[in-house]
């Protein structure tokens, strides 16, 4: 990796006589900067010049820093909860109003997904699933900023981006289905979505793999630029909840992120639960945004339930992570769990009805800015009732060809995982085969294309 941010520039003769490059550094090291200035203490100085921490000013006032004395974070809107624009100096202006009413359709499709397939589960024709409902404005608003070539990591609960971005129902029912036409090749459980381009990497089961794998990739894409400029610039865009933020990978990826500065943006969606566990018990700081501070990370905080201020902060946060050669933004986008974690969780265990129930009636982002199109005069209850008809006709009928098509071929169990098949892999489906053939009557090989034929 070293030797790659080394760029050779030309020859010369060293003091032995031999020919030697010489080499430029790509990247300038940020530690060179801060070396190159002394760091030892200046005689009467004011400000301590200890290397980890060089711009302290002493004091002989002893004060623990308390967080309780400091001021929360405050939380960016644009529009509040009855769909009015809060300053107008904010109002949507880049847009059009059917980019708008587009934004709208992607809320409610994956909304209207979301119900048909978590009752799917309930009918026993689907594994797994998980909603994103009192989510959508997260996921849709700050697709919405981001660019095609833009690389986005996700946990599981962002479903509308990949919708904003492109993805088709076919794509997702495929997914859901683990039939033949599934880019996964059915190897996933439902809801681990993955697509080549708009280039978004499947889903990972373990919480937060992928937000150092986001910081990677964000690094990846500096050294891509700065070694070919003719490249797109682009941005990682990193979601994740606020319960996967108290995992170490978290920390890990913030702190390598904010030292190598990488073009990254960390998008935490803070619910409220993790699974049966509330924030109450999850940390004691301010939320995560606080936690951006301290990696040196510049952070904000937004209503996650208005989808102009989470697409404002982000198209700034895409802007700001691409200049002076690249750096990472935390945003802290806050909103309600309003489903159960998953179709295996009943969150009425751990949670009273009435508080939920108060969520989905006091605040949420497909009805704010439902109101906002109203109050233009953009829709109305007919466009309502005639788009919620065709949006769940079309899922249907997606569900319903997805759940027919076949399973893929047996042999793309063992194929893919490796460029070749190993001699194991090979090994493996000589006795898969030998056992399905032994007892035909066990194996119901009808679903999968081509039958014992695809091993
Ligand atoms: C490493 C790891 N630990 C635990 C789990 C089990 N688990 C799955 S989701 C989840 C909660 C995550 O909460 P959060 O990140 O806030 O996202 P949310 O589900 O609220 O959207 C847990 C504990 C897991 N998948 N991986």
């Amino acid at each position: 990796m070293a030797s790659s941010l080394f760029r050779r520039s030309g020859l010369s003769i060293s003091t032995s006589g031999r020919k030697v490059f010489t080499t430029t550094p790509l990247i300038a090291p940020r530690t060179a900067v801060r070396w190159s200035n002394s760091i030892s203490q200046r005689p009467g100085s004011d400000h301590v010049r200890f290397p980890g921490a060089v711009d302290s000013k002493f004091t002989t006032e002893m004060s623990f820093s308390r967080p309780s004395n400091m001021p929360a974070m405050p939380t960016y809107r644009v529009m509040d909860s009855d769909g009015t624009i809060v300053d107008q100096n904010h109002a949507p202006t880049d847009v059009s109003d059917e980019e708008v009413i587009s934004w709208y359709k992607n809320m409610l499709t994956v909304n209207i997904m979301d119900l048909i397939m978590f009752e799917a589960q309930r009918q026993g024709r689907l594994s797994f699933y998980m909603v994103s409902a009192g989510e959508e404005g997260i996921a849709v608003g700050s697709a919405t900023a981001l660019s095609p070539d833009d690389v986005v990591f996700a946990q599981y609960r962002e479903a509308g981006v990949l919708q904003q971005r492109g993805f088709t129902l076919q794509e997702f029912m495929s997914q859901l289905f683990s039939n033949k036409n599934d880019a996964g090749k059915g190897r996933n459980m439902p809801v681990h979505y993955g697509r080549s381009y708009p280039k978004q990497y499947t889903i990972s089961s373990p919480l937060s793999t992928q937000i150092p794998q986001a910081a990677g990739a964000a690094y990846a894409l500096k050294l891509q630029h700065l070694q070919n400029p003719n490249t797109p610039p682009r941005i990682v865009a990193c979601y994740f909840g606020e319960g996967a933020a108290s995992e170490g990978d978290f920390h890990a990826a913030l702190n390598i992120a904010a030292t190598r500065s990488c073009p990254v943006v960390f998008i935490c969606r803070n619910n409220g639960y993790a699974i049966s566990t509330p924030t109450l018990e999850q940390y004691r700081g301010d939320g995560i945004a606080s936690r951006g501070i301290g990696y040196g990370i510049d952070t904000i905080r937004v209503d996650g339930n208005d989808i102009f201020a989470v697409r404002e902060v982000t198209k700034e946060a895409r802007r700001m992570a691409l200049s002076d050669g690249g750096r990472p933004i935390l945003i802290e986008a806050m909103s309600y769990r309003v489903s159960h974690h998953s179709t295996s969780d009943d969150s009425f265990a751990y949670r009273a009805r009435v508080e939920v129930e108060d969520w989905k009636r006091r605040d949420n982002p497909i009805i704010r800015l439902r109101k906002w199109l109203e109050n233009k005069g953009l829709w109305n209850e007919d466009l309502e009732r005639d788009t919620r008809d065709e949006i769940r006709r079309t899922v249907l009928k997606e569900f319903s060809a997805a759940e027919r098509e076949k399973k893929p071929p047996l042999r793309e169990a063992f194929t893919d995982v490796y460029e070749e098949l190993t001699e194991e892999a090979q090994e493996q489906m000589k006795e898969l085969k030998r056992i399905l053939e032994t007892y035909p009557e066990e194996y119901d090989l009808r679903e999968f294309q081509d039958g014992i034929k695809g091993l």
